[in-house]
């Protein structure tokens, strides 16, 4: 199955499949009812491990190479994966009521999540459905702001350039706008596909899209609501402080005419398209300037460093723990490189082809920071699916999915200033106070920054989903919670012309986004536990697990347990807790957030 798709597997038995002699397309055959659950799972499993095979390589030939052709494929591959994925839920209802094991439960439970979004069951609107998802997705990918004609066209990656490096307030506004325009097309399916998968949802059960999503995390859905916004309210304090700091910065820099004391900031000044990480603005806020220069980026430019190093880098750290070398396939088939002559989905994304041994990144890799951290965060995909590809298809997943983001990212945590240095890609880096809120400040630009926006992208699609947010109100209740959580406002005035959703990734792939909220807090957690199992004493802020086999065996011991049993009992083994607990987060920041607390005494925070 692969990260980041509408469909995460596509399966139909190839014994269903007879070809007839006259060239007629094949007939499928209704398989006989297997005689217990145990039975059928192990069909399910294997038949939609064969249809998966399908289901990705048209997916991935699709995403890196969009056209009408691979446009076309992909709808039709999606389609046979919800044709077969309505069948078997439909069949495993007679099990339902037997004498099962706790595994193969769990396995029926987990089928009927299997997807990101289910088709209803007549076969038209499966085909719109199918056709609808594939679209956007294309769309969102091949999207351009052309401002002069189709000479000065600029896609995402051209864009988000100019988002991290412009201090012009109104080239970062014109940019800004040009590539929320892009959206506006997709509103219109983006309605009929909510009426299309919410019927798809509400065959199998569901009360709506959002109450399936919610489904997936061992409680009951409406426990996840209260466990989010539970984990939401132990970090707010943290992001206030951070917003508070961030918004006097950047009123020093564009004027209290652009950046006033108590409303939302901008969102286009914050360095990021979508005003979700904010690291690029690290020159406008750094605390200590000129204390330890940590620009990985120019040490990456200096010593010419390629896609495929970065991507080494990032395999060597893996290994150090104690994981196998990725196979020669990753390297032969993985994209890593944008090509010049063709629209590719750049939003980076793992795969995980066959199941088994085909993995592959899709990254238009730059030599830069963040290209660099985005790798070892697709490679922790990766070697999740290495390390559970001898579980049962159903149980090849994350623990939950905010586990398969969080792998990578406790990674990232391990890339500390000294760990940067000995691959040497910064100067000499020495300890001091000051040198330790820099470190922090730069960091808490993304991983502190981010958490609001993790929480709400969510929020907004949960309230669509149910019908408490109408079409008619899309663009108005986004920026209403945009607002909300993370106290930043439209740079230009918005009507419901606009659909700002649609221009990040994640809406129209429909990719369920509270997976990254919840990483944000785990991968703290994480982090946490294998420092200790490291040996390492000190703050958690200058810990690395590079070349811990200890660490790296707790790692490998709970990825391959992949998504056999509840989150908890995973969580557990490696941490102690059967909870997602922000104390780590909280623990880790610790120096930054004395710091800010004194740096934003007498300041107005907050917003109206
Ligand atoms: O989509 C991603 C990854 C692929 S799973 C690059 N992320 C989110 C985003 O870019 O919006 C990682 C951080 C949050
Ligand atoms: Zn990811």
């Amino acid at each position: 199955m692969t990260r980041c798709r509408i469909a995460r597997s596509l399966s139909m038995s190839l014994l269903t499949l007879v070809v007839s002699a006259c060239g007629r397309p094949p007939e499928p055959i209704i398989p006989q009812p297997p005689v217990n659950g145990d039975e059928f799972v192990a069909r399910i499993n294997q038949e939609m491990r064969d249809l998966s095979l399908e289901l990705n390589a048209a997916g991935f030939t699709y995403a890196t190479f969009i056209n009408p052709d691979t446009e076309f494929l992909n709808a039709k591959a999606n389609e046979r994966y919800l044709t077969y994925f309505s069948k078997a839920v439909a069949e495993s209802r007679a099990y339902e009521e037997q004498q099962l094991s706790p595994a193969t439960r769990r396995a029926l439970h987990l089928l009927k999540l299997s997807v990101a979004a289910p088709a209803p069951s007549d076969p038209a609107k499966r085909t719109e459905l199918a056709a609808i998802a594939s679209r956007m997705e294309g769309m969102y990918g091949a999207a351009k702001y052309c401002p002069q004609g189709p000479d000065s066209c600029r896609d995402q990656t051209q864009l988000t350039e100019v988002m991290a490096r412009s201090r012009n307030y109104d080239e970062l506004t014109d940019v800004w706008t040009g590539w929320h325009a892009t959206a506006r097309p997709l509103r219109k399916d983006y309605v009929r596909f909510v009426e299309l998968a919410n019927q798809g949802a509400r065959e199998i059960g569901f009360t709506d899209l959002g109450a399936m999503w919610r489904s997936g995390y061992d409680m009951k859905p409406e426990e996840f609501t209260r466990e989010a916004a539970r984990l939401w309210d132990q970090v707010k304090p943290l992001y206030s402080q951070l917003h508070c700091y961030v918004r006097s910065s950047l009123q020093k820099t564009y004027g209290a005419n652009h950046v006033a004391d108590d409303k939302p900031i901008p969102a286009q000044l914050l360095g990021n398209m979508w005003a979700q990480q904010w690291a690029e603005i690290y020159p406008l806020v750094e605390p200590y300037p000129g204390v330890n220069d940590l620009d990985v980026t120019a040490a990456l430019v200096k010593q010419k460093y390629d896609a495929v190093r970065i991507a080494r880098s990032a395999e060597s750290f893996y290994v150090s723990l104690g994981f196998p070398k990725l196979p020669d396939s990753f390297w032969q088939r993985s994209l890593l490189k944008k090509p010049a002559d063709r629209d590719v989905q750049c939003h980076a994304s793992a795969w995980h082809m066959d199941s088994r041994e085909d993995v592959r990144i899709k990254q238009c890799i730059e030599p830069d920071q963040e290209s660099l951290m985005t790798v070892y965060h697709e490679l922790g995909h990766v070697f999740y699916y290495l390390s559970y590809k001898d579980q049962p298809y159903l149980f090849q997943n994350g623990a939950h999915d905010g586990f398969h983001e969080a792998i990578g990212d406790a990674i990232n945590l391990s890339m500390t200033p000294a760990y940067l240095h000995d691959i040497g890609l910064t100067g000499e880096v020495k300890r001091s106070e000051q040198a330790t809120i820099n470190e922090q400040m730069k960091l808490a630009l993304d991983k502190i920054a981010f958490l609001p926006f993790g929480k709400l992208i969510d929020e907004w699609r949960w309230k669509v989903f149910s019908g408490e947010i109408k079409p008619e109100n899309y663009n108005a209740a986004w920026w209403q919670l945009r607002e909300q959580y993370q106290g930043v406002g439209a740079p230009v005035p918005r009507t419901e012309q606009d659909f700002d959703p649609g221009a990040k990734y994640h809406i129209p792939a429909n990719t369920p986004y509270t997976r990254y909220f919840l990483s944000y807090i785990l991968q703290f957690q994480f982090h946490k536990a294998l420092c200790a199992a490291a040996g390492f004493k000190g703050p958690l802020s200058e810990c690395s697990v590079y070349a811990s086999a200890e660490a790296g065996k707790h790692f490998r011991d709970m990825l391959a347990l992949g998504q056999s049993q509840p989150w908890q009992e995973t969580l557990e083994k490696l941490t102690g807790t059967r909870q997602m607990d922000a104390s780590a987060i909280i623990e880790y920041f610790a120096p930054l957030m004395g710091w800010l607390e004194t740096q934003n005494k007498g300041k107005t925070c907050g917003w109206q």
